[in-house]
């Protein structure tokens, strides 16, 4: 696996991460948000769930919100908050410079609400009506958005970015990859060594939707939440045979000023 030099310029470092991509279908850009940009995010996500209280994309059990989907959707500022230099500089090298946010989700495993998920490819995609053409599947309604499977090729032009609000181990269910199983395509993955990402708030996860991933329960003796931000882009607003994306929000633009998130 690609590591990274001590002192390698920011462009290097970016250079790095992307081989890194590439070869593993997955890497961890390290403190990309200071703690105060964090908070931000998670007080912003939980003023928005908190307005859509009745709204089905956001999921609750109890008290706890453990998921939401349409994240673009409930919270609009999430538009802006991914967008520091560092990251659309990141998006645009691996998917191009029309590449736009098309989905967003929100995961949290609140203490004593915890969850898991076995091993499985991100296949989905949000459309943006029940039109669809030959190589996607019937569309589905989840959350009141039309989501359907795509051809590979598309699959294959997305970048999933997700953003660690809180610390990610093993005690509160942290995710697990099998390295270089993007390359299987949709197909299953076998042989390929698993991983578990542990992960500090502020750093973001960059990983390929076909990566084979999966992440268990929290231990029943942690308080520790796991707030996970994960936004996908694409890298072109055009999708085969006319279909059309739910959302999408060009990535180029202007970079949030620190502040603006406070
Ligand atoms: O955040 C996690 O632990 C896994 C979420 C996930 O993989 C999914 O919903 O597809």
């Amino acid at each position: 696996m690609t590591t990274c030099r001590a002192g390698a310029s920011a462009t290097d470092r970016l250079a790095l991460h992307a081989a890194e991509l590439d070869a593993c279908g997955w890497c961890l850009l390290p403190a990309v948000f200071e703690s105060a940009e964090v908070t931000a995010m998670q007080e912003s996500l939980n003023r928005a769930f908190t307005a859509a209280e009745s709204d089905e994309a956001v999921r609750r059990r109890g008290a706890a919100i453990y998921a939401a989907r349409n994240v673009i959707d409930v919270c609009p500022d999430v538009a802006a908050m991914w967008r520091t230099e560092l990251l659309q500089e990141f998006v645009s090298r691996i998917l191009g410079p029309e590449c736009g946010l098309v989905r967003g989700l929100f995961f949290d495993k609140p203490p004593d609400q915890t969850w898991s998920l076995p091993w499985h490819k991100d296949l989905l995609i949000a459309i943006a009506d029940e039109t669809v053409a030959a190589g996607y599947s019937r569309p589905r309604l989840r959350a009141g958005v039309w989501h359907t499977e795509p051809p590979v090729e598309v699959l294959e032009q997305i970048l999933t970015l997700r953003i660690h609000l809180d610390p990610a181990n093993a005690d509160n269910g942290a995710l697990c990859v099998l390295t270089g199983s993007h390359r299987t395509g949709k197909r299953a993955a076998v042989g390929f060594p698993s991983q578990m990402i542990h992960a500090r708030p502020g750093d973001v996860l960059a990983m390929r939707p076909l990566l084979s991933h999966s992440s268990g329960s929290s231990s029943p003796e942690t308080r520790s939440h796991r707030r996970i931000l994960h936004l996908e882009f694409a890298s072109s607003e055009l999708l085969p045979g006319g279909v059309r994306w739910h959302r999408f929000l060009r990535a180029a633009g202007e970079p949030h000023a620190t502040t603006s998130l406070s």
